[in-house]
């Protein structure tokens, strides 16, 4: 088995609706180590390259306001990032986090227990995590410089 790294953000939702901690008890409850932790302030530019494979799609513009905080009053788009690492982490996390459409996610996941979608048709599914190496590798080197991550 591979030892994976895998990033998580606490997207506005889950931080406006206090399930920070919650959300890393599910993450400890896995095995999985955490190894990097900051508030990040999500500029546009951010924004867009963590979600540019995105960019045609017709929730996109909603999807960059969301994930910057603009529709949970956080003014400052502070959101919490994690790394997490461990064998095959990114299975893991994503099985923990549950589908996409959290009106699709399996319950007891943490989408399917607390995501919702809004009248507007934006999923609100409170955390991100990585999808495949090849994602996790690419966003753990956008959202963390090499020295913030424990080695
Ligand atoms: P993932 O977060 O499960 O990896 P992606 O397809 O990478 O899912 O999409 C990134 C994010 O974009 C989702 O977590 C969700 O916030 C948003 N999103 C994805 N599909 C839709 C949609 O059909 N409508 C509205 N928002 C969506
Ligand atoms: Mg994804």
């Amino acid at each position: 088995m591979a030892i994976e790294q895998t990033l998580i953000l606490i997207k506005p939702d889950g931080a406006a609706r206090r399930l920070t901690g919650l959300t890393i008890d599910r993450l400890d409850s896995t095995g999985l180590e955490m190894v990097a932790a900051k508030m990040v302030s999500v500029s546009e530019k951010l924004a867009r390259e963590h979600y540019k494979a995105l960019s045609d799609k017709p929730f996109f513009e909603g999807l960059i306001k969301y994930i910057r905080g603009e529709f949970h009053g956080i003014k400052d788009h502070r959101i919490l990032a994690l790394v997490y690492r461990g064998e095959n982490a990114i299975k893991a996390v994503r099985a923990i986090a549950g589908a996409t459409n959290p009106e699709q996610a399996a319950a007891g996941t943490i989408r399917g227990s607390f995501g919702r979608i809004t009248t507007a048709g934006q999923f609100e599914n409170v955390i991100h995590a990585s999808s495949d190496p090849a994602d996790a590798a690419r966003e753990v080197a956008l959202w963390f410089k090499k020295e913030e991550i424990l080695p």
